[in-house]
């Protein structure tokens, strides 16, 4: 497997300057919260680092793994923002040999959440949220929440995430809303 400088590597390699650095906020956030909540620093460090691998790739390095393997049909209709981490995943574990499956579904779910997520999807989530180079209305509540309670931190992200596409007037993916379900209920 790969070294932590050639991950670097690698994941520099495949975006900007810009978002490699919001990859490295997301791993200083992930390693705290896995300090905090007692997750495994080193799966929260990969799965941070590679989270993002695939933001910028072409269109059509997702579609042929959407024509290939079995994803719900909704994903079709959607585009990079739902592809780069659901099937990113998939692109992560050939083209890196990743195959923790924890750490896989940390990147299947980063964006969408998910009913049922691990320790670690939700240090992800979370991280990808709060990571010290984010700014937006609700980032410092949010910041709040995982310093005191995760659950209550995915809770909020997934009420907030939901409110501003929706006020956006864009499609939900069915994913999205089966998050929003579960996670409602833990809501401050
Ligand atoms: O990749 P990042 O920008 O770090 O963050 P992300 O992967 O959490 O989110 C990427 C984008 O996806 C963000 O602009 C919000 C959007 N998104 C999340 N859920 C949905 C969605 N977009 C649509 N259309 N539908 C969703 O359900
Ligand atoms: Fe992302
Ligand atoms: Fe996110
Ligand atoms: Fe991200």
């Amino acid at each position: 497997s790969l070294t932590r400088e050639e991950l670097l590597e690698r994941v520099h390699a495949q975006m900007s300057e810009k978002r490699f650095v919001h990859v490295l906020g997301v791993e200083k956030a992930a390693i705290a919260l896995a300090e905090q909540y007692g997750e495994d620093i080193e799966k929260a460090s990969i799965a941070a680092l590679v989270h993002d691998y695939c933001k910028e790739r072409p269109d059509t390095d997702f579609q042929s793994y959407i024509d290939k393997q079995l994803y719900p049909e909704a994903i079709s209709q959607f585009g990079n923002e739902i592809w780069h981490g659901l099937v990113g995943a998939d692109i992560i574990h050939d083209e890196l040999g990743i195959a923790d499956s924890d750490i896989l579904n940390a990147v299947r779910h980063h964006t969408t959440g998910s009913a049922n997520m691990s320790l670690l999807e939700q240090i992800i989530y979370v991280a990808d949220y709060i990571e010290e180079g984010r700014d937006f209305p609700g980032v410092e509540e949010a910041r709040q929440k995982a310093r005191t309670d995760l659950v209550e931190a995915v809770a909020y992200e997934t009420q907030k995430t939901l409110t501003y596409l929706v006020e956006k007037g864009v499609p939900i993916y069915p994913k999205t809303i089966e998050t929003y379900n579960v996670w409602v209920a833990h809501l401050s």
